[in-house]
């Protein structure tokens, strides 16, 4: 068979490149239900191209990943979703994100593996999706944020009323998210990162 290298093989774009200034870099974890907007806010936020695993959605899930309310919805994240996001000179964070239900599971051990804590994604239409995914985060030790992903007729509570529903310690920020925006999703991993300074410069136990 005759092989011809057709295309040059191609490196890291050098916009990919970190500057020289940064000094730390932070792994953190977007997880949530299924179809929360995990892909979404990695893919708005990254500043690399975002490496995305999604498979189309076959019969083996139907029934167990449940549809209704984002039925058009057609795929769904089988690995992960990794991307990159400098927030300062000094800081970069990798953005890792999960899936929450619980078949996949047996992923979370290497992903969270030095992962300093995550954003669990809600669409406030299917809170009960996130009981799960939170307290399996505490039994891991992993700190938390919630941010409520902004879906057109998902019923707007009260914060107050979501922290009892979902028994949020009152010392986890929750906050609003609009996950298909840059700045938005920006902010929410920014409000995660002010959280795991805060816990590391208090004495007080997060919850
Ligand atoms: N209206 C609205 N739709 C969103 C938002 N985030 C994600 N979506 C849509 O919701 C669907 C599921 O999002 P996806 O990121 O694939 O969810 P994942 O399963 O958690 O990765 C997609 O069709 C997105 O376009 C959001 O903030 N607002
Ligand atoms: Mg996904």
């Amino acid at each position: 068979m005759d092989y011809r290298i057709s295309e040059p093989v191609v490196g890291p774009r050098p916009e990919d490149a970190l500057p020289d200034s940064v000094t730390t870099a932070v792994k953190v974890v977007v997880v949530g239900g299924f179809g929360v907007g995990k892909t979404t806010l990695v893919g708005s936020v990254s500043e690399i191209r975002p490496l995305t695993t999604e498979e189309t959605m076959t019969q083996a899930s139907a029934g167990v990943d449940d549809i209704a309310g984002i039925e058009r919805k057609s795929e769904t994240t089988v690995a992960m979703d990794f991307g990159r996001i400098t927030l300062s000179d000094e800081l970069v964070l990798y953005v890792f994100g999960t899936p929450g239900q619980q078949r996949f599971w047996f992923l979370w051990d290497g992903l969270f593996e030095g992962a300093l804590g995550a954003v669990v994604l809600i669409d406030a239409r299917r809170l009960e999706d996130s009981f799960d995914v939170m307290g399996r985060l505490e039994e891991r030790g992993v700190p938390f944020i919630v941010a409520i992903n902004a879906f057109p007729d998902a019923p707007s509570y009260p914060v107050a009323d979501l922290r009892e529903s979902l028994d949020i310690p009152d010392a986890v920020p929750v906050v609003d998210c609009d996950a298909r925006e840059r700045s938005s999703s920006r902010d929410g991993l920014l409000t995660l990162v002010r959280y795991l300074y805060a816990l590391t410069t208090t004495t007080s136990e997060p919850r």
